[in-house]
């Protein structure tokens, strides 16, 4: 038997801060599961949600989170290919209506009518979520569920844009917030695709990280750089530039630098969502390059089955420190300095 009530962290007005308190546990509806989170990683977006950044209004309260690793604990009526007892993951998009023209074709991250987790309907910053059986990621019972948590919104961000970017095994992409959550974790499915990384960011702690235990070949500490542009040309064999770039940074300026050091023909995929920021790339240069820019968000069902099985395979080994549920406060005060190399993981127990 369930409990009725349940530990969870609780945005009672935009802006914050988190409050740790007592809620009831939430029943799942007739296509709905309800997962025993036990462990939730700590994404910018749900930094993002508290402070409402964003064009887009969340829910009032919120529970915040969408990378919940847990076990199944209840089921509605209309579920049947998900049992009791199965470790499932609570990602970002939490349901979506399987009928548009966009779930049709299997792009539902742009499905119209999105449940969002931890944005628009509650997430998993709390022991028991509710999500749309249809979405929720399988996974596959040897794994641990704190080390796979990253995964479900970092990793399948990350190998998705990989994807979208076109880049190729043997050729480079530029990494820029490499030593993040994204990044790190778009590090170590760059390697496990044959790409050749250049990572940047501050500081040497990331640079120790993303050197030594990520796979990048190069390190661009952008705070210390004269030339940052130049800088990434210069780390490619021919000086020409990178083939893509993965923007994972939470800051406008390289939203507007990338187009000048990707190569010709090159693909600058932006994930970042710093707030209020803009795209800018020179008409000429871009149009004598021929280089796309383009938006990567999150990833469909199957893109989500891919990077978990990266996972599963030995391939992604990215580095998370676990803090208790009634730590987050704490995370999201590093996460707004920019202090925090690699993910924090929550224990929802603790
Ligand atoms: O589907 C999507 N598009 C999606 C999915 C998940 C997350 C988008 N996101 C967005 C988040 O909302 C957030 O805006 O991706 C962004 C990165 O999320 P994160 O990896 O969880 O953030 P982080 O761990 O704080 O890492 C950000 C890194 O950027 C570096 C920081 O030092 C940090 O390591 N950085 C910054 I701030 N400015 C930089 C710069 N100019 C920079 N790195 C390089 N150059
Ligand atoms: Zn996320």
């Amino acid at each position: 038997s369930l409990p009725k009530e349940q530990w969870a962290q609780v945005v009672e007005k935009t802006g914050g801060p988190v409050v740790y308190k007592k809620i009831p546990v939430p029943k799942p509806g007739p296509d709905e599961v309800l997962v025993n989170i036990k462990y939730s990683g700590v994404c910018h977006t749900d930094l993002h949600a508290m402070q409402g950044d964003w064009p887009l209004a969340t829910k009032l309260p919120l529970v915040g989170g969408h990378e919940g690793a847990g076990v199944v604990v209840a089921r509605g009526e209309l579920v049947d290919d998900v049992e009791i007892g199965d470790h499932a993951g609570v990602k970002w998009l939490n349901g979506s209506c399987l009928h548009c023209d966009f779930c049709m074709q299997s792009d539902e991250p742009l499905c119209p009518k999105p449940l969002l987790s931890g944005y628009t309907v509650d997430g998993t910053f709390q022991e028991y979520c509710i999500a749309k059986a249809a979405h929720i990621a399988r996974i596959p019972k040897n794994l641990p569920l704190d080390a796979i948590a990253p995964v479900l919104c970092a990793g399948i961000t990350v190998y998705k844009g990989l994807k979208e970017s076109g880049a190729k095994p043997g050729q480079w992409v530029a990494i820029v917030g490499a030593g993040g959550g994204l990044g790190s974790l778009a590090q170590q499915y760059a390697k496990a695709m044959g790409i050749r990384i250049i990572a940047i960011d501050t500081g040497d702690d990331k640079k120790e990280m993303c050197l030594n235990s990520l796979g990048a070949e190069h390190f661009i500490d952008f705070a210390t750089s004269k030339n940052v542009v130049k800088d990434v040309q210069a780390a490619t064999p021919d000086g020409l530039g990178p083939h893509a770039v993965i923007l994972v940074a939470v800051n406008e300026k390289p939203f507007q630098q990338a187009a000048e050091y990707v190569r010709p023909r090159g693909t600058v995929i932006c994930i970042g969502l710093p707030a209020g920021a803009y795209l800018r790339a020179p008409v000429f240069e871009s149009v004598i390059k021929m280089i796309s820019i383009k938006g990567s968000y999150v990833g469909n069902r199957k893109d989500s089955a891919e990077a978990i099985d990266f996972f599963a395979r030995g391939l992604i080994k990215a580095p998370f420190k676990v803090v208790g549920l009634s730590e987050l406060g704490m995370v999201y005060d590093k996460m707004h300095k920019g202090q925090i190399a690699g993910r924090y993981v929550l224990d929802t127990t603790k």
